[in-house]
């Protein structure tokens, strides 16, 4: 036995080199031997009384976890003795929905829920709870998902690219799919569960219509096999003209007959692949793809058409509201609530519009999109941007929970103080009857998931939050933290600082004081003084709207308005230059250089210290992650080191390419203390210019 214990300590000590894989589901040895003992008195066993194949998973996770964390074997049994755990599903479990859970210990620990899939999320929190070593005595837990339909939006192609995916390839092998399973499939899945997410959308928004061919659907009823036991739904993107494009008609009408037939035809052959098959998700009319206004139908038509095909079945549609059209006059930040605040209440039952967290396009920094609070009548989803296209790719490290959670936690006023976006889309404050939240993933082939070994903590965070927006940023830090890199106080908390911090960093040297960048292009190098695209609304100039007056985009009721948007309260907060929080204020303000700022700084100088700021504060990231070394795995404190030195040359790139073009217009000095960059205007271009065509 003792030797035993001396084989996984040695273990644990010497083969530390971590390729990232097992993600936070690592179940390293517990190091102190009183607390592995503590948690193994209460784990002598695990009672499965079930062959349900989600019980089973359940089991098996909680074997695995316990096989590491613990250094032994944990049998699996068929009947209830005491000092076991006992998975116990119970259609009259109190206190849950129909996802929650219950972990009670007493004699044994139960792990119960109304559903297998809660019994599952149940293990999972009870391993978590070991694997941040917290006390089991007397454990009473009740948890519950505050939105159901927690997913995942893969923008995956067939040909095996992802678009604005900095992880390598897609996870998925189409080209082998049915016939072999790549065991991956199967950690993705425990990945999700292990977190609550419920569903996967798995391929991209802008769509081929080979997804919905015979062909593939039988790819992708192979995946939702592997996935079904870990509760999660698998959903499509659909290409709003197939029934032309593969199903031979004339026309993609949503008010034609024929073409309603054929999607109720083609829903019925999903099914019959793919049995519990989620619903469609839909990108249309939108940069350029299909949608029911080519045929002068609303989105609501096009909407309604396959949400009728898919009611049957139970399926949903999630109809995307990211819309802008091209017009040098508009102001893009209100497009989406002008064509669908109109809709509201025009669609059936089971679709829902699903929302960016902000107007534009996944900023580092945008206001919550105006749309949330004002379609009570119409249930609206979440989506949030896990993959960095504008938040450097897999070289800058941004933990995105304070994203998420700026969003989340913003108050429409629509109701009254308190109409927080998070209850717009957990539906209590409209009561929708549908709820869901979605993740564009940051999930890719490289072997740790997600390019940047910290970029995990995002998929992580996402989950965490999709199954209960109230937990905070920083906590959730700590637990991944612990799980996947550290244990060792000091550590967690430089790491979990180094997260937290993270995001502001980058704001600060890439769209400081509400500056924002979608301009066209491969979205990670600065190029403010980019000016010319086929659509205006591709240009940099389009959005921050610098000349020799000043810089922002006036929202105003001056300019285009697209504060009258939002409720009159949250008006207030904005549109007033002199009490415009300082991180929104080039979001609706066209600020003089000149003006003095809340900050006591004239626009300039603020413009130029945060630039400066953020981007000394990389060498902060890079002094913080350096004093970690001893307690984290060789392999991933090289791989960040290595990752953080490039970000602090990309952000002095951002500041000398913001800072120099900008000059040009306020025509002032850099202020000190700050030396004038080492760069002219052209040579910072001509780098750019490089990369670009690299
Ligand atoms: O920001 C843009 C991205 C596109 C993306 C689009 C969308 C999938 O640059 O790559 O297309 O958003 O959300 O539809």
């Amino acid at each position: 036995m003792r030797y035993k214990i001396l084989f996984f300590v040695l273990l644990a000590t010497f083969c530390r080199a971590d390729d990232g894989y097992r993600l936070w589901l690592k179940y390293d040895l517990i190091k102190d031997p009183g607390q592995r003992a503590a948690y193994a008195r209460s784990a002598q066993f695990i009672v499965l009384t079930s062959n349900s194949p989600t019980l089973k998973a359940a089991a098996d996770e909680l074997q695995t976890g316990l096989r590491g964390l613990l250094g032994k074997t944990v049998p699996i049994v068929a009947s209830a003795k005491t000092g076991g755990i006992v998975l116990s599903t119970n259609p009259n479990q109190p206190q849950v929905n129909d996802e929650g859970y219950q972990i009670v210990g007493k004699q044994n620990i139960t792990i119960s829920s109304k559903t297998d899939a809660g019994v599952l999320y149940g293990a999972f929190a009870f391993l978590r709870h070991l694997q941040t070593q917290q006390p089991i005595a007397n454990l009473s837990l009740t948890s519950n998902p505050k939105i159901q339909h927690r997913m995942l939006n893969h923008w995956d192609n067939n040909d095996g690219s992802i678009e604005r995916g900095y992880a390598g390839g897609s996870l998925w092998k189409w080209y082998e799919l049915p016939e072999r399973i790549d065991p991956r499939y199967r950690d993705y899945a425990r990945a999700n569960a292990s977190v609550g997410i419920n569903g996967t959308v798995v391929n991209n928004v802008n769509a081929s219509s080979r997804f919905l061919t015979a062909e593939y659907l039988k790819k992708v009823a192979a995946l939702a096999d592997v996935f079904r036991p870990y509760g999660i739904k698998v959903y499509l993107s659909v290409y709003f003209p197939a029934p032309r494009t593969i199903g031979g008609l004339k026309t993609a009408d949503p008010l034609d007959p024929e073409v309603n037939k054929w999607w109720a035809e083609k829903v019925n052959e999903i099914y019959k692949f793919i049995p519990d098959f989620g619903g469609f998700l839909v990108k249309a009319n939108s940069e350029g793809q299909p949608g029911p206004q080519d045929y002068n139908r609303t989105h609501a038509d096009g909407a309604n058409m396959l949400a009728k095909a898919l009611a049957p079945h139970k399926g949903i549609v999630i109809w995307r509201a990211f819309v802008y059209k091209a017009d040098p006059n508009g102001d893009r930040f209100k497009a989406a609530y002008e064509e669908f605040k109109p809709l509201d209440g025009q669609f059936e039952k089971n679709v829902i519009v699903q929302v960016k967290n902000g107007p534009i396009d996944f900023q580092p920094r945008e206001p919550f999109s105006p749309v949330f609070g004002m379609m009570p009548k119409t249930p609206l989803g979440m989506e949030f941007q896990l993959t960095q296209e504008y938040l450097g790719f897999a070289t800058h490290l941004v933990y995105e929970a304070p994203i998420f959670k700026e969003c989340l936690d913003s108050d429409t006023y629509v109701s009254g103080k308190g109409s927080t976006v998070a209850k717009v889309i957990d539906g209590s404050l409209h009561q929708y009857p549908l709820t869901a939240i979605a993740g564009v993933a940051n999930t890719g082939s490289d072997r740790n998931w997600t390019g940047h070994p910290l970029a995990q903590a995002n998929w992580y965070a996402f989950g965490r939050l999709a199954w209960d927006h109230t937990l905070s940023s920083e906590a959730i830090a700590d637990e991944w933290v612990k799980m996947t890199l550290t244990q060792e106080p000091r550590s967690v908390k430089t790491v979990t600082d180094l997260l937290l911090k993270s995001r502001e960093i980058y704001v600060n040297y890439n769209t400081p004081l509400g500056l924002s960048r979608p301009w066209t292009g491969v979205h990670f190098a600065p190029e403010p003084w980019q000016n010319r695209s086929p659509r205006p609304d591709w240009t940099a100039v389009y959005y921050h709207r610098a000349d020799s007056i000043g810089l922002g985009f006036d929202r105003t009721a001056s300019g285009s308005n697209a504060l009258a948007q939002y409720h009159p309260e949250v008006q207030k907060q904005w549109n007033q230059l002199e009490t415009c929080p300082l991180p929104y204020v080039l979001w609706f303000h066209h600020v003089p250089w000149t003006k003095k700022l809340s900050s006591g700084r004239t626009l300039w100088e603020e413009l130029c210290t945060r630039f400066y700021t953020g981007a000394d504060s990389v060498r902060w990231l890079q002094q913080q992650w350096a004093q970690v070394k001893p307690d984290v795995d060789a392999e991933t404190f090289a791989d960040v080191t290595g990752r953080l030195a490039t970000q602090q040359k990309e952000a002095i790139w951002w500041r000398d390419a913001w800072v120099l073009y900008l000059q040009e217009y306020a025509k002032q000095p850099i202020p000190a203390p700050y030396k004038k960059p080492d760069r002219t205007l052209r040579e910072v271009k001509e780098l750019v210019d490089v990369y670009l065509t690299r």
